[in-house]
């Protein structure tokens, strides 16, 4: 049976040119600093985040929770988006890792504004948290892969500026952000202290993620890594990768973001609730309610089919377009997909 999987970006295989890269790396030790390969890779992300410098984290995950490690002190609260990956999807981490406690606010399809965030700062009083950090979201995953706007990330900046609380940018699928809105990446990143972002993910690279940020908060950060199991060694295998990753699959972006729209305008059509105007990079995510079924009973049924995707909620399903998923592939998911709502 054909098979076409849509359940994250993450799935994507490492291209031949990655393969061939990869086993031609100059390699050596990343904690003695020797790998030649890793330190390309770390300046490469820094030159196109307009970075002083970056850090190679084996995953996102590891990239937010560092990040948020050397910005914030013990019993701080971090500003974040109440779906925001930070808060929702990494096992409660700032609370264990940093101390700090949440701050979660509702963002209008995952994006926060300067005015919400400006009257969540806390102020000086001996009952309350520091507000130590404030995290965003771009792309906003669990809000359908949606974009800040540099209006809207100038005006936050302003705002913590002027309460001189540092600003982390989960960027995950910052790249998808900056081939959306037509910009180069450093133009959004340069609104933030510190950015995360996954080659791992649309970018096809197998493993891996790039914090980048000021020299010396890349240093703390080294640190943090290495205490956490992250100091790698020969990791100039993995940064070959990251490198073709940077160079040869950013532009290719819009090509999923146009599958997306198209998978998207489909699924609306055959009557499935979706809010089309947060089809804005690569993530659909719809309300299967006017089907009759849970969102597990509609994955399984269409798992059944060949076709994978995750389930986002009780009635919420994610669809995920990526470089391993071709225009005939979604032609086909949107085939197998309107079989199944018409029962
Ligand atoms: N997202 C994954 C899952 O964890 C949900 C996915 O399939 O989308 N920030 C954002 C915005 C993310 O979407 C993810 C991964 C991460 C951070 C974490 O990256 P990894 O998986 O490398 O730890």
């Amino acid at each position: 049976m054909k098979t076409v999987d849509l359940r994250s970006d993450t799935v994507t295989h490492p291209t031949a040119q990655m393969r061939k890269a990869m086993y031609e790396a100059e390699v050596g030790d990343d904690v003695y600093r020797e790998d030649p390969t890793i330190t390309r890779l770390e300046a490469l992300a820094a030159q196109l985040t307009g970075k002083e410098a970056g850090l190679f984290m084996t995953s996102g995950t590891m990239g937010n929770q560092i990040a948020a490690m050397v910005h914030t002190k013990k019993s701080d609260e971090i500003i974040c988006e109440a779906e925001s990956h930070i808060y929702y999807y990494e096992v409660g981490g700032l609370a264990c890792l940093s101390g700090a406690q949440a701050r979660p606010l509702l963002g209008d399809r995952g994006i926060l504004s300067a005015e919400q965030i400006r009257s969540a700062i806390r102020g000086n009083d001996i009952h309350v948290p520091d507000t130590g950090l404030i995290s965003l979201e771009n792309t906003h995953n669990r809000a359908g892969g949606t974009c800040y706007t540099k209006a809207g990330l100038a005006a936050i900046q302003e705002v913590a500026l002027a309460q001189h609380i540092p600003i982390h940018m989960d960027g995950a699928r910052i790249f998808n952000a900056a081939v959306a809105l037509a910009v180069p990446a450093h133009e959004l990143t340069c609104y933030a202290d510190s950015v995360q972002f996954c080659i791992s993910k649309g970018l096809g690279a197998p493993v891996g993620s790039i914090l980048v940020g000021k020299q010396d908060f890349i240093e703390k950060a080294r640190r943090f890594r290495k205490m956490l199991g992250g100091g790698l060694r020969q990791a100039g295998i993995l940064a070959a990768a990251g490198i073709v990753a940077l160079t040869t699959m950013v532009e290719r972006l819009a090509q999923d973001h146009a599958n997306a729209r198209i998978l998207g305008y489909a699924l609306a059509d055959m009557g499935l609730k979706i809010d089309v105007s947060t089809i804005q990079t690569n993530i659909v995510i719809f309300d299967v309610t006017p089907t009759g079924m849970t969102a597990k009973e509609f994955v399984d049924k269409l798992k059944g089919n060949g076709i994978k995707a995750n389930e986002f909620g009780e009635y919420k399903v994610r669809m995920v377009t990526h470089y391993d998923v071709t225009r005939e592939d979604i032609d086909y998911a949107i085939d197998v997909t309107a079989r199944i709502v018409k029962g």
